[in-house]
Parts: structure tokens; sequence; C-alpha cells
């Protein structure tokens, strides 16, 4: 598998202090794992967009370009949650129906920057036509403003909080958005490790209790890293520097590991 580490954050605002560090140290602890869980090598190639971290819109262009020329598939290492933004919009280039399916405690649909932020990536796709609202889905959703949660009913754009796991179970809620996930001609895979809970993974910039465990999210990707229209995968919102012992480190090599 392809990896394409992005170290950026700078469309983390004032959570943005040690994002950048992610991107190197998660390639250095993918090292530390021998075999995937289905017992097959994990086998990888890493490259680097390099980005000054100074300027969002020369940051974005490069990211953009660069993403464009890459074959798929490719697993991409942020960097803030922002990156999604420039990735998937040359990522909707190359496919006629492309999906989306995002993994984070948040909608991300707050404000309309531009360039769009961490906390607005989502919103500024949907509004900008890089994807259909209706090829979106969220999944661990638990702590949005009324703004964003009225975002997402007039737009219909489907989610799964994470109220929804605990009520109907993980089996049969995967289930729906695996169903929703096969439509598309290409899928993109985004994951903010928010969407774990704090427990499990403590290096990150907004602390959510309430999540999914490590294990329940590794069943997810596993079952999503099957399906033959997955093209594309990020991991984001890792912060080594508010890490503890590595966990979160730890956690997304392992995430990282199991897409090869
Ligand atoms: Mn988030």
């Amino acid at each position: 598998m392809k990896f394409i580490k992005i170290s950026s954050n700078i469309g983390a605002m004032d959570k943005k202090k040690g994002i950048e560090l992610a991107p190197g140290l998660i390639v250095k602890h993918m090292k530390d794992f021998f075999l995937k869980e289905n017992d097959l090598l994990p086998i990888f190639d890493v490259s680097e967009i390099d980005v000054d971290g100074l300027n969002m819109q020369n940051n974005n262009k490069k990211i953009f370009e660069y993403i464009a020329q890459t074959d798929c598939p490719a697993v991409i290492l942020g960097g803030d949650h922002s990156i999604t933004y420039p990735c998937f919009k040359a990522f909707s280039k190359k496919f006629d129906n492309p999906g989306l399916i995002i993994f984070d405690a948040h909608p991300d649909c707050e404000n309309n920057f531009s360039p769009p932020t961490h906390e607005d990536f989502l919103k500024v796709l949907i509004i900008k036509n890089h994807v259909k609202a209706e090829n979106v889905v969220l999944v661990g959703l638990r702590n949005m403003h009324s703004k964003e949660l009225e975002f997402l009913k007039k737009n219909k754009i489907k989610y799964f909080a994470m109220k929804e796991f605990s009520c109907d179970g993980c089996m049969e809620v995967s289930d729906a958005f695996m169903n929703v996930s096969r439509r598309f001609d290409a899928l993109y895979l985004s994951i903010d490790i928010d969407v774990v809970d704090p427990a499990f993974a403590p290096g990150t910039g907004y602390i959510e209790p309430g999540g999914f465990t490590s294990r329940e999210l590794l069943f997810f990707i596993q079952r999503i890293r099957m399906l033959k229209n997955l093209k594309m995968a990020d991991i984001v919102e890792v912060n080594p520097k508010k890490d503890v012992n590595n966990i979160t480190v730890k956690l997304a090599a392992k995430i990282a590991v199991e897409l090869c």
C-alpha cells in the first residue's frame, strides 16, 4: 500500500501544535506490527507532500496537485482534518460517483471558511459540489452544534450517531453503513481519531467521551477494507504532544497497517 505523509497542522487553528509530528511517528510505529490481523505481511511504501505550514491556500494547492497525480489505492497520514478537503477534491475528479465515509465525533460542518478548516471542511466540500450530499456517510457523531445538525438534516446527510451503536449494536449499525458505502463507484474513507473514546485515544485536540473502543473501530476498518470500491483513506487529528505513552500514535499505526 502506498502511504502519503502530510505533516500539516495549519487547519487546526488553536489546536494545531503537535499535529505536524503525527505522520512521522505513525510510520515509525507501523514497523512495530509484524503481521496484519489476517496473518499477511503489511507491505507499504511511504512518500511525503512537502507542505510549509504557513499558507493554507498554497498547502491545499500542493496537496491537490499531488493527490490528482497519485494512483489509487493510497492512504494519507495527516495532519489535521482540513487536509481531507484538497485530498477529496482531487479524488473526486478521478471517479464518476465518488462517496465519502467519515469516522468522526463531529460533523465538521460548523462554518463556511475559505479555505476551510478542520471544523468545516465537509460543509465546504458539499456547498462547492465536490461531493453530493447523498454520497456522504458520517459515523460516530456525538457532539455537534445545533446549526450543524440543521445542515445535516437540511441536506439529508446520512449519519450514524454514537448512540445508535449502543442501542442497536455494532454489527447491525455497521451493516447499515456498509450497505450505503458499497453503492459508490469509488469510496474515500476518512478517519478522525477522535471518533475513538479518549480512554483509547487521548492524543487529539477535542476530547469527546463516549466513543468507540479501539477494537470496535478496528472491526469497522477491517470490514470496510474488504470493499472493492475502497480507493483512498486518511487518518487525521492525531496529536503526539497530547498523547499518553504513545497510545494514540500506536492505534493510528495499527489502523494504517490494517489498511495495507
Ligand atoms: Mn473530530
